[in-house]
This record gives C-alpha cells, structure tokens and sequence, in this order.
C-alpha cells in the first residue's frame, strides 16, 4: 500500500515533488482498511436484496427473466466498412456528398439512447449495451448512424447507474468501430440544464471527439441560433460532424397557430446553414410534426438550403410512421428509427417496420431484415429487465397535440410526479404542462426548456394553484429556481420574448438579461478544479472525470463515494444489479478480463436489533458474510 499511496498521489502524478517529498508527507504512511472487489460487490448485492434497489419498489423475490438472445457473430468475422470509416477518410464534407449521393433512405438507430431515454427513464445499463455492442457492428452496418450518447444519458448514468458515461462511450467505440456515433448536445447547455461558460463548451465537446463521438446533433432549447454558434463552431474544429438542428413545436398548417410557421423554420435553417452547420436536423421531439405538414416542410427546406436534412420524431401520437414515409416523399435524407422493441408510443417509430415498408420501393434502406429482427429480438428480452421503469402508457396517445410534451421527457417526468406524491394526478399535470407553455407565451419546449416547464406544471398541481392564483398571488409565491432563472435569460431568449407581466410576478426585482448567458459566466479554471479534485479523490483525474464534476459537480461526487463502498457495479448483470439475488442463485460476475467471481446467495439472516441482517454467501465456494441495514 505504501507504493500505491506514492503512486497516486496528486503530487507524485504531477511530477511536483524532490528528495524530502516522502519525510515530508506522513500521510503515505496512512493504510486504509480496504475492502477487496468481491467484499465490496456483495455489501451492493445485499443492500438491494434487503431494501430493494431506489426508485423501484421493492419485490418479495426477483422475479425469472429470460436470458437475452445475443446473435452469433464470428470473433473473427471482420467488421463491415461502414460509415464511420467514410468519415475517418474523407472528413465530414466526404459524408456530406457521401448522403447527397444515396437514393436510399438512411436510418440512425436511436436505440442505445433516445429509444430507452422515451420508453425506460434512461435506465439502460452499459453492461446490456456492450453484450449487443459487437452483433450490432456486424448485423447493421447500413446504418448511417447509432445515437448512442447525450441527451439525458449522461446524468442518468452516473446518477441512477453509478455509471461512468464515458466509459460507456469509451468501451462502445471499441466494440463497433465501424459506424458513426451521434451524441445529442444541448447547445450551451452541453449535456446539462443549464448554460455553461464558453470554455466548459468546448472542452466538452473536444473530450467527447477524442472519445469517439462523430456526429454531434446541437439544438437550443429555445432555438436560439445565439446559443448554439459556439458548439457549432467547435465541433467543426475537431474534425468532426455538425448537425445542428430545428426543434420543431406547434404546427405549421394550422393558420391559428402562426407563431412557429413555415417561414420561421425556414429562416431557422438557413441561419444554421450559415452558422456552419454540416447536417440540419429537424428535431421533432414531442412528435408534433404531422404527415402532410412533413411533406410541406421538408419540401420547403430542400429548396432553401443546400445542407442534407436528418429527421428525428417521437411516436406518442402514432402518427409518426405515416410522417416518416411523407418526409421521405418529400426528399428527407436521413430518419431516426429504434429497433422494434423498443420503438413506438414515446420512442422513435420502428426501423423493422419502416424498412419493410420501403421495400421494393426506390428509397428501399436495402438492409438484411433478419440481421435487424436478431437485434431487436435481444432487445425484446433485455428490455423486461427493466419492467418497473415502464411507463403507464400502454398505447399511442394523440393527446400529445395538446400537451406538446418531449417523449423524452414524458416518462421521467412521470417518475419525478411520482416520487413526490403525484402519480395519481399524472392527468392535472400534464393538462397543467399545456397551461403553463401559454402563460410562458407559447415556447419551444426541450430539455431544458421543458424542464421548466415541467417543473412550474408540478409545482402548481402540488400547490393547488391555477393560471389565476399565479397572477393575482404571485407576490407572495416563491416559485421553482429554474422558472426564476429561466425567467432571467439563464438559458437564452425565447422567440417572440419573455410575456412581461409574468416575468415581473416571478422576477421580484431580479435583474433580466439579454445577452448570451456564456458572456456573463466565468471561464471555468481546469487547473484549479483538476487539483481541488485530486485532492478530494486522493487519486489522478482524467479529462472525463474533469468535465462530469464540471458539469455535475455533486451527482459526480455522489458516485464516487459509492463507487468506493460498492465498487464497479457495471459489471453486475442487470436483473442482479436492479433485483439482487434469489435463495440459492449463483452468478458468475466478469469483474475484469480472465478474472470471474462466482457468488451464490445461501441465506438472509434475521434482522437483529441494532437494525443489521447478515447476508451469507459463497464466494468463489469460500462461505463469506456481509452485514447489510435493513432500512424498512
Ligand atoms: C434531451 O435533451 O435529453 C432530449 O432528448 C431532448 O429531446
Ligand atoms: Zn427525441
């Protein structure tokens, strides 16, 4: 231990120290009580089989699952040339002409992100990503892209996961080096819910090029072109692709509803072809884009500008095969689909389903269906592991026109009404979310715009208040931080402005600002939050570590110090790792390469009085005990 200590300490690693470094630093001598892997990996296995794993509620037993059906691929098949390789050879210019030169329709596959984001609260694991990884390299190697990154992955992971996410990203770049990667990237608000000063944008976006993203899709969530020119810009410097996109609300053939109107998107796109942007994408993210305002749409935008157009959509309404085949009349060149397991209602429609229905047809994606169905099989069975963070939904709901809420939101907002007590009032609150979009004067609502809105719909449900209340008691009202902040101009101007009265009800004297929210904020000092950190986690610390501490500060120290007292739990199976163990289980668990651990679960002690229960198992066939407490 004392070479360790040496080793890692922030100094050594600097190279910052000479002869009196040991004599001067006694803490080397300090030898922690460490607790080995397997010790720790059976205190996390006994804490959710004595009080259940949090936010699900807690089984008598861990229900059977099937094992997930991992299609054969030959370790020494090659992997397909697909993509990824055109941008590796040719630069983001070479895909661009590479997509202008295709018939076919091309498809990105959102399944390892927006797909379980929409459908399963972001909850998907890496370990259930990584199985499928290397099939999904070889089977689908006509597609244009996998969304694999971004978006709400990113928190969720380390949050609920105790996940690192760039390790996620990391260890899938290494499995499918043959198709471009697409993360979605919130603009100035990178992959947070809020605005971050200019240079925490663009590291971000650096560290996450280095590590394997190719395509980054940027929006604002108020599509404000102002907030979104930087990431722009910074992708284009790494080399990579910048997909900037629309976000598309309300609907353009209706002559009511004139706000977001044909003309709007279209200055919209050609501002962002101006900007620099590689790709336009249309980001449809409450699936609000009707069939027949698709083909208007896509028409219009093929005409104005020059750049291909990528066309995202949700399937709340069921609308959305019908839009995607409209969109593909109209000369579309890109669609986001999901695999068909984990496609429809609040996911992307299925991309089983729409190659067959181009079958035959000049626009064909020409992909082999049964490589496709194989991985959508695995994921048929994957997807049970994850039965408690399924939404009520059962069937499409074209109340979406009126609600107007992101599918990506719909079922983590759901699981927030939830956890403070709203589950039953799920229906006020999203008639409340429609209320509270007007009195903020009809906005683009995605994350994190949507989140406010989210939030004041919840805080007024659970307050009981109405549109009234709020006008005429607003003085006496502390209203939720981000509704102040949005309020502010803390995530950039909405189209048309703030509604004034509202802003000085929830304002109180606060000052409003209209410039661009990167001007105001500090630069981030690396060095100094780097040594900070060090210091804290008495270990060295990456670039990845830097930015999820920049951009999370407390959910990143919150995983590691559970990553010190469970270890590396990503190496759990997912029914083990959300269910525990049954009586009498046994699990082999691959903690690294060539090393296994074999535990079996052999009984639950009784609670005793000071609250503990002791936990027997075999380990590797040695009988070993955990003391665990029981938090009933
Ligand atoms: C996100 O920002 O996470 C989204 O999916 C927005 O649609
Ligand atoms: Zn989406």
């Amino acid at each position: 231990p004392f070479l360790e200590n040496v080793m890692q300490h922030p100094d050594f690693l600097r190279g910052t120290y000479d002869t009196s470094f040991i004599d001067t630093k006694p803490e080397l001598f300090e030898f922690p009580k460490r607790k080995d892997r397997g010790t720790k990996l059976l205190t996390y296995i006994g804490q959710t089989i004595v009080n259940g794993h949090p936010g699900l509620a807690k089984m008598d037993k861990k229900p059977t699952f099937p094992k997930a059906r991992i299609p054969e691929t030959s370790y020494w098949q090659e992997y397909p040339v697909g993509t990824k390789q055109i941008l590796d050879e040719h630069g983001p210019e070479g895909v661009v002409k590479w997509i202008q030169q295709q018939k076919k329709l091309l498809l990105t596959d959102t399944t390892f992100r927006d797909a379980h984001q929409s459908l399963l609260a972001t909850r998907v694991r890496t370990y259930d990503l990584l199985q499928i990884a290397e099939a999904t390299g070889k089977l689908a190697p006509d597609l244009f892209s996998l969304e694999m990154w971004g978006g709400a992955t990113f928190d969720t992971s380390m949050r609920f996961l105790n996940e690192d996410p760039w390790e996620r990203l990391l260890k899938l770049r290494e499995k499918i080096p043959n198709l471009l990667f697409q993360m979605l990237f919130r603009g100035a608000n990178a992959v947070g819910y809020t605005n971050y000063p200019d240079n925490v944008i663009q590291k971000f976006i650096e560290t996450a090029a280095r590590a394997g993203i190719d395509v980054f899709r940027i929006f604002d969530s108020l599509n404000w072109v102002e907030g979104m020119r930087l990431a722009i810009e910074t992708v284009r410097e790494t080399g990579k692709i910048a997909e900037a996109a629309i976000c598309y609300t309300g609907d353009i053939l209706n002559p009511k509803r004139d706000k977001y109107n044909l003309k709007y998107y279209v200055n919209l796109a050609k501002e962002l072809e101006k900007a620099g942007a590689h790709i336009l994408a249309i980001k449809d993210m409450a699936g609000l884009l009707k069939p027949y305002a698709a083909y208007e749409l896509i028409k219009a935008l093929k005409q104005e500008i020059g750049i291909p157009i990528h066309l995202h959509t949700h399937d709340t309404s069921g609308n959305a095969g019908a839009m995607l085949l409209k969109a593909s009349e109209a000369g579309v060149d890109i669609v986001d689909v999901a695999l068909s397991s984990m496609s429809g209602l609040t996911s992307q429609p299925s991309l089983n389903a729409i190659a067959y229905a181009l079958e035959h047809h000049e626009r064909t994606p020409g992909l082999c269906h049964e490589n496709y169905q194989k991985l959508a099989d695995y994921w048929e069975d994957v997807r049970k592991y994850y039965v408690g963070f399924e939404t009520e939904m059962k069937a499409s709901n074209a109340e979406v026109y009126k609600h107007e809420m992101p599918g990506g939101q719909y079922t983590n907002l759901e699981q927030q009404a939830k956890a403070v007590g709203l589950g039953d009032r799920w229906g006020e609150v999203k008639e409340m979310y429609a209320t509270v979009n007007r009195m903020f004067g009809d906005i683009v609502k995605v994350t994190p715009s949507s989140k406010v809105v989210g939030d004041m719909a919840l805080f007024m449900v659970q307050n009981n208040l109405n549109e009234q209340n709020v006008y005429e008691k607003g003085e006496t009202i502390d209203f939720p931080e981000s509704v102040i902040t949005f309020f502010q101009g803390y995530l950039g101007q909405p189209y048309g402005g703030f509604p004034e009265e509202l802003q000085r009800i929830i304002l109180k004297g606060r000052e409003a600002f209209t410039t661009r929210p990167g001007e105001l904020l500090p630069s981030a000092d690396f060095d100094e939050i780097r040594a900070m950190l060090e210091e804290k986690l008495e270990r060295s610390v990456t670039d990845y570590d830097l930015m999820s501490y920049v951009m999370y500060p407390q959910v990143f120290l919150d995983m590691q110090k559970r990553q010190q007292e469970f270890g590396d739990v990503s190496v759990l199976d997912t029914p083990t790792f959300f269910y525990g163990l049954r009586l009498g289980e046994e699990i082999a668990v691959d903690i690294e390469q060539g090393k296994t651990l074999i535990v079996k679960l052999v009984s639950i002690g009784e609670v005793r009085p000071d609250g503990m229960r002791t936990i027997y198992y075999e380990l590797n066939g040695q009988p070993r005990e955990i003391n665990v407490r029981d938090a009933s």
